[in-house]
């Protein structure tokens, strides 16, 4: 497909930049695209270019830019950045990279949000629908740029897993199925306030109406809240762990749709860690409900789900000792999760570049759940502060050392967790790029030490 003559701006040239980069060339567009760090984007700029992309330095860019273009930010990219503010000034119309592809779409939308669980969510709901028959492409804040993901012909389902920052930048965007897992305290370096964080969050439904369905955890007071608040303007599906009157709930060891009377699948069909990660299964559950999804397909579905990289990922077990990679739990609430779903002491690696969140829950978290406490990166100090001394602690330098100090402190029946509850961009080039070097520290310590 060609659309000779259109113009865009991209903003941003990290993964989501790059795909609307090379989908806006393989369309024929003509493609500016403008970083602010272009000396750490050199390889990008590179790539853009030999696709025909020319690429303005943010000083230029307003001589560059006729004021018709479409501009098309990058999630990380905040509204405030300058290259938005000009863009603007010059009277382009700003999206996401998030609302393009839904442009481009021509299959439904299921989108996911929350603040933890939602890759987890997204990838069991692709699975559940692929499990049922229907061609389903899984994109968005998981790794994938949606955009690309949109693209193939015959889709039955897109599942999109979308992040605030991805719903802030939205304007048609329109979610089918909508799901909201929980909100809790994340990126308040982004936003001046809880309140204004939840709001980004609930833009997933600004396009929605009754034909739709809101898929809402009862547990979280702030989502049930909103989803009482909007039960005239959207189809609300609940869930919850504790409460039996949910729409979807547990009832012994059934997990059980309530309104229909009709079983869903066994609690035990539900292989993942945790039970936040039932909460996460019910409400994938909850969405391919409201999308068609025959509930016969769920119990194997769900017990062919193994999970997804780097979210209480078993690395390997040496000496009795678990190795546990939740690289992705980037804040203090996902950190939370990944301790409380053992039961067994563990052995946590926390730190890394803070996102404006207090630890002090953390600390409380490390001081009922850990043997030992191994900070690393920029948080180490306001982690060690939260701890209060009521665990031992240690700060290390590098992954390694982490995992060396962590096969010393274990004992037989023991978790080794690394769940940092922050960012990555202090020491590693992104979360998985930390989970990475985890499992390799690991694995050399099984050729090495304790083998
Ligand atoms: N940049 C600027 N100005 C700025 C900030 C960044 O020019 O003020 C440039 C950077 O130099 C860089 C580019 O923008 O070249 C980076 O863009 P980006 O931060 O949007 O990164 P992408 O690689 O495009 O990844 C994004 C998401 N990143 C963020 O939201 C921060 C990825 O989510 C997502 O997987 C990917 O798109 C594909 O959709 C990651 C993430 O950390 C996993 N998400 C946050 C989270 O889960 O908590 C929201």
């Amino acid at each position: 497909m060609t659309d000779t003559g259109k113009r865009a701006l991209v903003i941003g040239l990290g993964r989501s930049g790059i795909a609307v980069c090379e989908v806006l060339r393989e369309r024929s567009w003509e493609v500016f695209a403008t970083d602010e760090f272009p000396e750490r984007s050199a390889e990008a700029v590179a790539h853009v270019a030999s696709l025909g992309v020319t690429f303005v330095p943010t000083e230029k860019l307003q001589q560059t830019l006729r004021g018709s273009e479409l501009a098309v930010l990058s999630p990380g990219v905040p509204p405030s950045a300058r290259p938005v503010a000009i863009a603007w000034a010059m009277g382009c119309t700003v999206i996401g990279e998030t609302e393009l592809a839904w442009r481009f779409a021509r299959a439904p939308m299921l989108a996911v949000s929350g603040t933890k669980g939602k890759s987890t969510t997204s990838a069991l709901l692709a699975h559940l629908l692929r499990a049922a028959g229907k061609k389903t492409a899984l994109g968005g804040n998981i790794g994938q740029p949606l955009i690309r993901e949109v693209l193939p012909d015959g889709l039955d389902a897109i599942v999109a897993e979308l992040s605030s920052f991805q719903l802030e930048s939205i304007d048609r965007f329109h979610a089918r199925v909508a799901v909201l897992l929980n909100i809790s305290p994340d990126h308040l370096d982004r936003y001046d306030s809880m309140d204004e964080y939840a709001s980004a969050k609930y833009r997933i439904v600004d396009n929605s109406g009754i034909d739709d369905t809101l898929v809402a955890n009862r547990d979280d007071e702030r989502i049930w809240c909103f989803a009482r608040s909007n039960a005239a303007k959207i189809s609300v599906i609940d869930y919850s762990l504790v409460d039996p009157s949910a729409r979807i709930a547990v009832i012994g060891d059934r997990i059980v749709d309530t309104r229909a009377g009709m079983d869903l699948a066994a609690v035990g069909d539900v292989t993942l860690i945790g039970r936040h990660n039932l909460a996460n299964a019910m409400a994938a559950l909850g969405a391919a409900l409201a999308f068609g999804v025959d509930p016969k397909h769920f119990p194997a579905a769900l017990r062919s789900f193994t999970g997804i990289a780097h979210r209480l990922q078993p690395v390997t077990e040496i000496g009795g000792v678990r190795y546990i990679d939740d690289s992705k739990g980037t804040n203090p609430e996902a950190a939370i999760a990944a301790l409380e779903s053992f039961s067994s002491p563990v052995i946590a690696i926390v730190g890394g570049r803070a996102k404006g969140t207090a630890f002090d829950a953390l600390g409380d978290a490390l001081a009922r759940h850990a043997r030992a406490v191994l900070t690393i990166g920029e948080a180490a100090r306001d982690i060690e502060l939260a701890l209060a001394g009521r665990v031992p602690s240690e700060n290390v330098a590098t992954m390694a050392e982490a995992v060396e100090r962590a096969s010393k402190l274990a004992r037989t029946g023991d978790v080794v967790l690394l769940s940092p509850a922050c960012a990555s961009f202090d020491m590693f080039r992104s979360a998985e790029h930390r989970g990475d070097e985890f499992a390799a520290a690991v694995r050399a310590l099984e050729g090495g030490t304790r083998a």
